[in-house]
This record gives C-alpha cells, structure tokens and sequence, in this order.
C-alpha cells in the first residue's frame, strides 16, 4: 500500500506565488502577513531579494482566477495561494464575485495541475473578516500551512 501526504519539513524549498486583491486590502494585507509570517517560519525566503517566492496583486477576487492560472502554468511556481475578501454588507453581487472566484481557481488548479489553495474570505460583515484576519485568527497563516502540504504532497506523488 503507497500512502501519500505532504511533509511541512520537505516543504522549506518550495517555489511559491502569492496572488492577492487588492479590494478589502486592510483585509487582505493582514492574510498576507499571516501568511508570510508561516511561510517563513516553515523555512521559505520571504525577502524581497527572494527567489522562491513572488507576489502578484489584483484589484479583486474577481480577478484572482486569471493571475492564478496564468502563474500556475507558467511552470515556475509549485504551489499559487490566492488571497482575497469578499464581503457581503459590502456588495450586491457578492454572489457572483464569490462564485466565479471559487469556480475560477478550482479550475486554475485542475487545468494545470498545480495547486492553488482558495484562500478568499467570504463574510457577512467586516466585523468577521477582521476577526478572521487577524483579531482572533489569521486564516492567512493556515492558507500558507495548506499550500506547504500540498506542495509537497505533489513532490510525493510517483511520476
Ligand atoms: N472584490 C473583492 O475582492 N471583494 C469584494 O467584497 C468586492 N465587492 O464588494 O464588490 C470586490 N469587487 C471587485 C471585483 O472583485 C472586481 O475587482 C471588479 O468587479 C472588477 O472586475
């Protein structure tokens, strides 16, 4: 019997984008520090200067789908996070933007084989979405732990 899954300790030379909206960024900007901060604490040069990491911004999560696929088979990345917040008291089309994000980068992830870890807040209020960025929890730092596991799990996987 093979038995398959990502290891945090193989996962420090991974080559990772980060694709954040740029709408919500008071949002935004703490996943991504959160998410920064776990990726460097797993080992992973987040400096400027860095070559194993690159972040690409977007006006919105609308938008993520596009960079995300497009990075993901550029053959340069092993794993893409997406980072986004949609906010329902904020919006009238929270549906749609919603649902062509998560359509959008789940199909980013299967048309290229690569991962691409879903990492769009969707709340009712800004309230909840701070609370998740940062006041209580920071979601961005368990983005991160899934992009290290899934990484890896694909460096895992025979062929
Ligand atoms: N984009 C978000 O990431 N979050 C939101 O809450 C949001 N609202 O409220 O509309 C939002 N809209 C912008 C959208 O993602 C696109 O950038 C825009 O429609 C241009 O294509």
């Amino acid at each position: 019997m093979a038995r398959f899954e990502g290891r945090f300790s193989d996962a420090s030379d991974l080559r990772i984008a980060v694709v954040v909206a740029r709408f919500n960024d008071l949002i935004t900007g703490k996943l991504l520090s959160g998410c920064l901060d776990c990726l460097s604490r797993h080992g992973i040069d987040t400096s400027e200067t860095s070559s194993q990491l690159d972040i690409a911004w977007v006006p919105g999560s609308f938008e993520l789908p596009l960079l995300a696929q497009t990075l993901a088979e550029s053959e340069r990345y092993e794993v893409v996070i997406t980072l986004g917040a949609v906010i329902r008291g904020d919006t009238p089309h929270f549906d749609v933007v919603v649902a062509e994000a998560s359509k959008g980068i789940a199909t980013a992830a299967r048309e290229s084989g690569v991962p691409v870890i879903f990492g769009v807040l969707t709340t009712d209020t800004m309230q909840q979405a701070l609370e998740r960025a940062g006041i209580k929890s920071n979601l961005g730092w368990s983005y991160a732990m899934q992009a290290l596991e899934m990484g890896s799990l694909m460096r895992a996987l025979p062929g």
